[in-house]
């Protein structure tokens, strides 16, 4: 049974009073753009293209190894996270897929989730696998390892938990695998690191083996925690090397939380296209290591820079190029569907202006070696206020022009505390 929905009808009451005002904006803004040749109604067509799956975790209260906080009307399931999620792409139009995670999203009925998600409108994205941590009644312990772990029998486990994965993910129709394990030391010593990055290897083409013909696995590299002296996939030459070593289907997943501070991202991004490897992307933000903030609340700047190279990837038409896009957060003080509804925006938005960037100047400046205008020419793109082109977006795709503001006035969040009564320990995590 499928709980309270927010009203369309509210949408509509509520755009009708901003839809004056935005129309003013937005000419606005178009008559600008049109004096540097540029066509706001082609990026506003561009923009809503633009689509990111939502993980079911994280419209559930995240948290840190210290404490969660949980908020009140959580769902407790995967069909009541399905709602959410509905909730968020009814709102902001640009999340239409919601990538789920095994064992936490396990059901009786794979079809029946199927059908509830595609009810909701609602397709699914990468399936992902859960390694790191032990599941209840499971036989051997993943504390030392499960894919690299130094004993067959617990790496033949953890291949098969992947397998699984696959298996339930056909039949909700995803196309990729993604892959991230926790596998490290923690201590210099207590792991032979060519051996382990063997053990990964071997591992890894069994999963690769079951994969299907028209599916990729997408590897994460994450550079620390829970091992904090050497985790097996560190980073993004590991995974490029693993990659290489497995095939064509397996490509790198760029997490924007786990790397070393000031590492630059986008250089990253520009090698695995450049070498065919990009999977797509965790998107997040973090300060100090994998905080898992929201989208673009810390460093904006950084994730235009990352759009940038997707967007040069599209317009010098880099082979193979198709990245899957996927919000990676933990939403610890803020209500999830509000920070990932504002999240996706920021992603819009980050986009959005990548698409503003005058190319042919910024080239010329480049063969120039004209540093200041270089930089100038993305500034000028990245400082443009492209807030009316992604609200006449989401309108026109029939969402909200201010969907915290509508999510705030339906009191969806209250009536979902009444639908939904907490228990204890309700499981929660990030990968
Ligand atoms: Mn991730």
């Amino acid at each position: 049974m499928t709980g309270y929905r927010i009203d369309d009808g509210l949408v509509a009451e509520h755009n009708a009073v901003l839809e004056a005002e935005l129309a003013a904006d937005y000419e606005h803004l178009g008559a600008k753009l049109a004096r540097s040749g540029r066509d706001i109604e082609a990026i506003t067509a561009e923009v809503q293209r633009f689509k990111v799956a939502v993980p079911t975790w994280g419209v559930g209260t995240g948290g840190t190894r210290f404490g969660r906080f949980p908020g009140p009307g959580e769902p407790r399931n995967v069909f009541e996270k399905l709602e959410d999620c509905a909730t968020i792409q009814q709102l902001v139009r640009c999340a239409p897929t919601v990538s789920p995670h095994f064992p936490w999203d396990r059901v009786e009925d794979v079809t029946e989730l199927k059908e509830r998600a595609q009810a909701l409108g609602l397709g699914f994205d990468a399936v992902n696998s859960n390694t790191f941590q032990d599941q209840r009644g499971q036989k051997l312990s993943y504390k030392f390892g499960s894919l690299t772990h130094t004993d067959p029998a617990v790496r033949a486990q953890a291949v098969q938990h992947n397998i699984e994965c696959i298996e339930i993910g056909r039949k909700l129709g995803s196309k990729a695998l993604t892959v991230w394990i926790a596998d490290g030391a923690n201590f210099p010593g207590q792991q032979h690191l060519t051996k382990a990055f063997e053990r990964y290897l071997d591992s890894m083409r069994q999963i690769y083996a079951a994969l299907p013909e028209d599916w990729s696995v997408f590897l994460e590299h994450k550079l620390y925690e829970p091992a904090f002296y050497t985790t097996v996939i560190a980073d993004w030459g590991s995974s490029y090397l693993a990659a290489t070593a497995l095939g064509p289907k397996a490509l790198c997943l760029v997490d924007l939380g786990h790397h070393a501070p000031n590492v630059n991202i986008e250089q990253i991004v520009a090698r695995l296209i450049q070498f065919e490897k990009l999977a797509g992307f965790h998107f997040n933000d973090s300060k100090y290591g994998d905080d898992d903030l929201d989208s673009g609340s810390i460093d904006p700047f950084r994730l235009f820079l990352v759009f940038h190279e997707l967007v040069n990837a599209v317009v010098e038409q880099r082979p193979g190029f198709a990245p899957a896009y996927m919000m990676d957060q933990s939403h610890n003080v803020t209500d999830p569907i509000e920070s990932l509804m504002s999240s996706a925006i920021a992603l819009q938005r980050a986009y959005a202006k990548a698409l503003l960037v005058d190319r042919d100047a910024l080239s010329a400046y480049q063969e120039s070696n004209d540093a200041i205008m270089a930089l100038e020419t993305l500034k000028r793109a990245f400082e443009t206020d492209v807030g009316p082109i992604l609200a006449t977006a989401r309108m026109r795709a029939g969402g909200a022009i201010d969907p915290l503001a509508v999510y705030r006035t339906s009191g969806y969040r209250a009536r979902k505390d009444a639908e939904r009564p907490q228990t204890p320990n309700l499981g929660g995590g990030i990968v």
